[in-house]
Parts: C-alpha cells; structure tokens; sequence
C-alpha cells in the first residue's frame, strides 16, 4: 500500500482530475437519494509517458468495446453509472454512431427570405441517430450516466481511488466493473528524462518499474462493501482459470473476469469463490449481433443482488 501512496505523491495531477473528483462526489451524493444501485465502469487503455515533456508514451490495445458497452447494459439494469474512461476511446451510446462522419449527415435548412438557418439531421439518418438521442436522452434527464476521463495511468489511478472512496458511502450498492486495460509497467518520475528523448544518443534501452497493485488498497480501505469485478487478460489459454483465481485470492473481491485476448469477444469466465462459469455467445448470437457484455452484465447484476440480499 505504501507504494501506491508514494506513486501518487510523485505524480502531479491537473486541474481536471479534482474538477472530476468533485463531479463523482456530487453524482454519488445525489444517488445516496435515488436509492439506485451505482456502478463504476472503467475503460481503456493508460497511457505510460516516457519523458516529463511527453512527446513518447506506451500504451496497449484496448479501445474500451468492453467498458462502453457494459455501461449501457448496466443502465438499462437500472444502475446509475461512473464511467471512468481513456479519453478518446468508445463511449456508451456515441459508440452507435462511430461508423458516421458527422458533417456528412447534416444539412442546413434555409431559405432566401430566412435569415435564421438551421442544421438538421439528413432523413436518411435520422432513425439511427433519434433512436441513440432518444436513450441517451432519457438517462441523462434521470442523472443516470457521469461521464469522467483519464489519460495517463497516473490519471487513472488518481481517478480510481477518488471514485472508490466517493462510493463508499454507498455500502453494498456500490458496484466497480474494472474493465480499464491497465498497464503493469511505468517509469517513476525521478527516472525519467524531462525532454525529449534523443536518437543521437543511440539505441534506446528502458528500465520499466511494475505499477503498484491497486486492488489491495480498494477493497481494503477505499470501498470495503462494494461488489467488485475485476477482468484478468491472457494470451496463453493454460493461465486463464488460475490466474483468474490467483488474483481473486490475492485480493478477496468478488469476481474476476478472465478472457483471452483473440476471443474476448465471444466467451469469457467468470470466476468466484465457488464457482467457474463460462459465458459465450452462440455462433447464431454472434451473427446477429448479440455482444457479450449483455450476458456478462446480466450475470453480474445477479450475482450483485444476491451479494446485496446476504448483507
Ligand atoms: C480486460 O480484460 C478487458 O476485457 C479488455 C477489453 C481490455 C480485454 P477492449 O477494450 O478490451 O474491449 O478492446 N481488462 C482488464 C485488463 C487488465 O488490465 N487487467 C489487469 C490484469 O490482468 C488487472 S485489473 O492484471
């Protein structure tokens, strides 16, 4: 624990991570009302930068697919969601319409005598966009979505341990769905060069320090009756179940997610204490367009409520 508070002290936060910091605590604040389960989503991948002046950084594959999606299932459960997310990356609802070029799909609507144009949805696209402005829409007049952004891993675990706390007041409602891609390896501010790193120096060798584990402090201290999911990545297939199982018994949270980075999209395992169960989608399912979050959220937000119910 001691490293991760020592992490946080040698990292320098900008001004928007206490302006989301305020916005998380204000948005659990008015859910402590709500009576609504609350759940934090996290997505993306962190950036490591490798100079002070970041002109290079490391970062990994994770277009955050999972995240956004998970978010809009948990909302159509009910839950209010944080979604803590690599900026850039997929967002809930916005997701729908990625494939369209936004200045392709307007027009403007005037005539001679008008001198007050409009800009309008071109009808073509109007069913996609009203039915995705119709469900974002109405989570937005229920305050049911925050939206907060990271970029650094310094960023994301700043954010992460400010919304961990803020939902602890929440007790068991509390949810955290840690599906952020979040890097092993970083280089600590005191080793690293504050310019730009130069190629006339010659090759390029780095010495990369391992990020301290996170989950130790958050279900110790930050959240300690939150239901807590984390996701476990593999490539090797062998080292899926035990090390899902590995980090469940590290760090006595509730579930782990484990997947495989070639057929995340298709089956996952979800690993309790008692339990190894495998959720995937059907050959039928994938060819129309069923995405998996739906029956990972589902499982979940079961396994939620029986937690809650035993409280
Ligand atoms: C995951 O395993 C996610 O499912 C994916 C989703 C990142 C694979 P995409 O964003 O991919 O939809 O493209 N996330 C967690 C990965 C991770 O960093 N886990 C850490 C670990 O395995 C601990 S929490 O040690």
């Amino acid at each position: 624990m001691a490293d991760l508070e020592a992490f946080f002290h040698e990292d320098s936060f900008p001004e928007t991570c206490t302006e989301s910091e305020n916005k998380a605590k204000e948005f659990v604040k008015y859910h402590e009302d709500t009576g609504i389960p609350v759940a934090l989503v996290t997505s993306g991948g962190t950036k490591v930068p490798l100079e002070g002046n970041t002109v290079r950084y490391i970062d990994n594959f994770s277009i955050g697919t999972r995240g956004a999606v998970s978010a809009e299932f948990f909302l159509q459960h009910g839950y209010a969601v944080i979604f803590l997310y690599r900026c850039r990356s997929l967002e809930p609802f916005t997701r729908h319409l990625q494939n369209l070029h936004l200045l392709d799909i307007l027009e403007v609507n005037s005539n001679e005598h008008d001198r007050n144009s409009s800009v309008v949805v071109k009808s073509d696209y109007c069913p996609q966009v009203l039915n995705v402005l119709k469900t974002y829409q109405d989570v937005k007049k229920k305050r049911q979505l925050l939206m907060l952004e990271f970029n650094t891993l310094g960023e994301y675990l700043y954010l992460l341990k400010a919304c961990s706390i803020a939902l602890s007041p929440l007790g068991n409602r509390a949810l955290l769905y840690l599906a952020a891609a979040v890097s092993d390896f970083y280089i600590p501010k005191d080793k690293m060069p504050e310019h730009k790193i130069q190629s006339s120096d010659g090759p390029l060798q780095l010495s990369l320090e391992v990020v301290p584990k996170m989950l130790t402090p958050l279900v110790m201290e930050w959240v300690p009756n939150a239901f807590v999911i984390s996701f476990k990545l593999e490539t090797d297939p062998s080292l899926l179940i035990s090390k899902s199982k590995q980090a469940l018994d590290r760090y006595h949270h509730q579930v782990v997610i484990g997947n495989l980075l070639d057929t995340r999209k298709r089956e996952v395992v979800s690993v309790t204490k008692d339990q190894e169960n495998w959720i995937r989608l059907t050959d039928k399912e994938l060819s129309l367009g069923v995405e998996i979050e739906s029956k990972i959220v589902s499982e979940i937000v079961q396994k939620h409520r029986t937690f809650c119910s035993h409280d």
